[in-house]
């Protein structure tokens, strides 16, 4: 019986775990009360890692399809019949790649994700920020010149903050990384300090907040820039030490002349009054923040919205300044110039739609179109690396149907799932006791700067092969240097370049290849330090509070903070028109729960025990209108399909307004997902409409879909 401690992978608070292993089980999970960052605190799907970690229905060898059966393969006939099948593809722009969520978690895609989609050499590059979080890389991008630039709430340190679209009672926190975002929000609260939350639900956050604002699906935008609008008009605009770091300011005014409070509370349903309030809340707490998440971003205005959202930290003096929005240091990261190229996009654009690349990738949505559109480059294999788009993109029944019709597909996954049931191999990853943890995208977006890096908890059995040597396996295939090629030989000669690169006169030290790699980046990094440092301090090391960064993080040609980016401005007349569509009846939104994690972790009995987490929250009122009664099946259309599902009648959702969660719909036939399947839920993807984005960054519309619903 030992004692291990590490990371949880499995959302984005990065919480410290204390594992109890015997043998090669964790018997035992337990919250860190000594880890640097989050205190011991954990929530039930950390709780379920060992659970989930020994799923009988994890894949355990490759599995090749041959006459519409899988079979087990070694490792090695896997690689080979990946190699010899893409011989059949010489256009690459026909082989497609995928990219889902967990990459973005684990060490593996922090350090070869990049270089496994340079090596594969296609344009139809596609991954799940199109269904999330890329409006606002888009947006700092034009502002601050670095697509990662997101500044995040200082929250231990602020006095109000206004959260729009977000849960972080639930999710944890997105696009900040936050451990214990609850027991944060409380101390502020405990403080004297404030927050409020605008959501059309009345969700757990909602329900702790000071002050819970409904506002109708999909008219944040409105309220924000009716709250920049305000700043000008009651003479509340000030910049504070931001003045020497932004270009004028005073342009914004008359950007915003039409969005009055008056102009927007019909629209949005808050009322002038309200806006009035929290514009001056905003302005006269001593230290204050907005922050923004999913119903700002995967909406129609995600990115005017997101870029609201920092305009108001900015005219209110609370960019980069203690308490407000700020920049964290990452470790493995350097300081930046203050200067660079800018952000461009659409420097290639999609075959059959046009769509401009964001960021060196399409709209996840537009993947359906390049398979089913014949014509030279037509996508006819995929790759699906860590994703569910079957559950996860929008119009999914033409998705399956699509991924059914490939002629080739590869799926780096550890399930037979909804997706991967269509490809015709399966390179399954281990699971999480058995790999080594150092989270490269999270450190980018936490609310205090902290570094960890912990070893596997369990070794890997012998002859399977991890999650990085996958990606690093099917790079040297993509490069064309074969299957059976010599990983330690292309690591050195990788790692010579950037040693050579980063200027570095040491030789970095470590087991593996990736920790050699790791020890550069940190040796150089910001704070000097040694993969031996992280090492010895398994609880993580504090490295302090956030500090500004400006204009050091900037990277535009101009050296200061871009105010009014052009893309952003010309998206303006846009929403002013939208602004006097007239409303719909029934709006469709979404929502997350602390037992359920997107699409993939509904195979674990204790997170999906007792009461179904799939339903549709329907207003008392509305249910009398319509018919319905509390665990009644409604059925609810949308212009691109059609549901059955049961009925939850409550007062936290809005009048107008139904919700459903996402990642549910477990009843497909050729998966192997025992408990899942058995809870199947219902795929609200099914209703939601591929045909809607967001422009400025090719983001599906995922909240707010117009629907009807009617007793099943
Ligand atoms: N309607 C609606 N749709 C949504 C959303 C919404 O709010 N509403 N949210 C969107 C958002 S924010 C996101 S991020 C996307 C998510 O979209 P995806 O990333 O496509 O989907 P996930 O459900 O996260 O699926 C993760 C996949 O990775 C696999 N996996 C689990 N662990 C590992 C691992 O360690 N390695 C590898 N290689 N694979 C692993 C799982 O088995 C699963 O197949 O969904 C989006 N879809
Ligand atoms: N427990 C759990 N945690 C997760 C995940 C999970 O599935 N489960 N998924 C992870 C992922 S991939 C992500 S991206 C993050 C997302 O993190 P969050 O954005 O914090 O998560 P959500 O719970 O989707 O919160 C979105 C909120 O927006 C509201 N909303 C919907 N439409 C609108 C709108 O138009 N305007 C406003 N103001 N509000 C709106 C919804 O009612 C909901 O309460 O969570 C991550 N963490
Ligand atoms: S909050 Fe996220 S990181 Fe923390 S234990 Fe839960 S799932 Fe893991
Ligand atoms: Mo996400």
């Amino acid at each position: 019986m030992r004692t291990v401690f590490t990371t949880c992978p499995l959302c984005e608070a990065t919480c410290g775990l204390e594992l109890t292993v015997e043998g090669d089980r964790i018997t035992k999970v337990r919250g860190d009360r000594e880890d640097e960052f989050s205190k011991g605190f954990l929530c039930p799907k950390g709780a379920s890692l060992g659970t989930l970690d020994a799923d009988p229905d994890r894949l355990s060898a490759p599995l090749v399809k041959r006459d519409g059966e899988f079979h087990e393969v070694t490792w090695d006939e896997a690689f080979r019949v990946v190699d010899e099948r893409l011989k059949d593809f010489p256009d690459r722009n026909a082989v497609a790649m995928y990219l889902g969520n967990p990459v973005a978690h684990s060490l593996a895609g922090g350090l070869y994700a990049g270089p496994l989609r340079k090596a594969l050499g296609s344009r139809n590059l596609f991954t799940a920020s199109t269904v999330d979080q890329m409006p606002k890389h888009v947006q700092v991008g034009h502002m601050f010149g670095g697509i990662f630039s997101i500044p995040v709430p200082d929250i231990d340190r602020t006095d109000f903050m206004l959260v729009l679209g977000a849960d972080p009672f639930s999710s944890n926190g997105s696009l900040w990384t936050v451990p214990d975002a609850p027991g944060r929000f409380r101390e502020l609260q405990r403080r004297g300090g404030r927050f409020v939350v605008v959501d059309p639900r009345r969700s757990r956050t909602a329900a702790a907040a000071d002050q819970h604002v409904v506002i109708r699906p999909g008219t944040d935008v409105f309220l924000l820039l009716a709250l920049v609008h305000e700043l000008f008009a009651q003479d509340l605009v000030d910049l504070g030490d931001l003045a020497g770091h932004v270009t004028d300011h005073e342009v914004i005014r008359s950007h915003v002349e039409a969005f009055g409070p008056e102009a927007v509370e019909e629209r949005t349903g808050v009322d002038a009054a309200t806006i009035r309030a929290l514009a001056r809340q905003l302005a006269e707490a001593e230290r204050a923040v907005v922050y923004g998440r999913i119903g700002t971003t995967t909406v129609e205005f995600g990115t005017v919205a997101s870029w609201a959202v920092d305009t108001l930290n900015v005219l209110t003096g609370n960019l980069d300044r203690p308490g407000g929005a700020m920049w964290p240091l990452p470790a493995h990261n350097r300081r930046g110039t203050g200067t660079g190229k800018g952000f461009e996009v659409g420097r290639w654009h999609s075959r059959v739609k046009g769509h401009p690349e964001v960021m060196g990738e399409f709209p996840a949505v537009t993947l359906v179109d390049e398979i089913e559109t014949p014509g030279e480059g037509q996508v006819r294999a995929l790759f699906t690396i860590g994703g569910n788009p079957a559950l996860s993109l929008p119009n999914s029944a033409r998705v399956s149907a699509a991924l059914s019709s490939l002629d080739f597909m590869v799926s780096v996954d550890p399930y037979l799932n909804e997706t991967t049931r269509h490809a015709d191999v399966i390179l399954p990853t281990p699971p999480p006791s058995r790999r080594d943890h150092y989270d490269i995208a999270f450190l980018n977006n936490s609310t205090r700067n902290v570094v960890k890096y912990s070893r596997a908890a369990i070794p890997l059995e012998e002859g399977r092969v991890d999650e990085t040597e996958i990606f690093f396996r099917l790079a040297t295939i993509f490069s064309g240097l074969g299957p059976a090629a010599d990983l330690d030989a292309v690591a050195a000669f990788q790692l010579a370049g950037l040693k050579k690169k980063a200027g570095a006169d040491f030789e970095p030290e470590g087991e593996t290849r990736e920790e050699r790699l790791l020890d550069l980046k940190l040796r150089t990094g910001a704070y000097g330090l040694s993969l031996q440092q992280l090492l010895e301090n398994p609880h993580g090391i504090d490295l302090g509070p956030l500090t500004p960064r400006l204009p050091e993080i900037l990277r535009t040609p101009s050296g200061k903070v871009e105010l009014t980016p052009r893309p952003i401005v010309d998206d303006l007349p846009r929403v002013r028109a939208a602004l006097r569509t007239p409303e719909t009846e029934l709006v469709l939104v979404g929502r997350r729960h602390l037992r359920s994690n997107n699409s993939w972790m509904h195979n674990v009995p204790a997170l999906v025990k007792g009461k179904p987490l799939c339903t549709l929250l329907v207003n008392p009122g509305d249910a009398t209108r319509i018919g319905l009664a509390d665990g009644a099946t409604a059925q609810v259309t949308s212009r691109v399909g059609e549901v059955e599902v049961l009925v939850e009648v409550t007062a936290d959702i809005a009048p107008g307004v139904v919700s459903m969660p996402h990642g549910w719909g477990h009843d497909q036939p050729g998966t192997r997902l025992t408990v899942a399947s058995e809870h199947a839920g219902v795929n609200v993807n099914l209703l939601t409409d591929d045909l809607r984005i967001d422009p400025l960054s090719g983001t599906a519309v995922l909240n707010g879909t117009r629907v009807r619903v009617v007793p099943a």
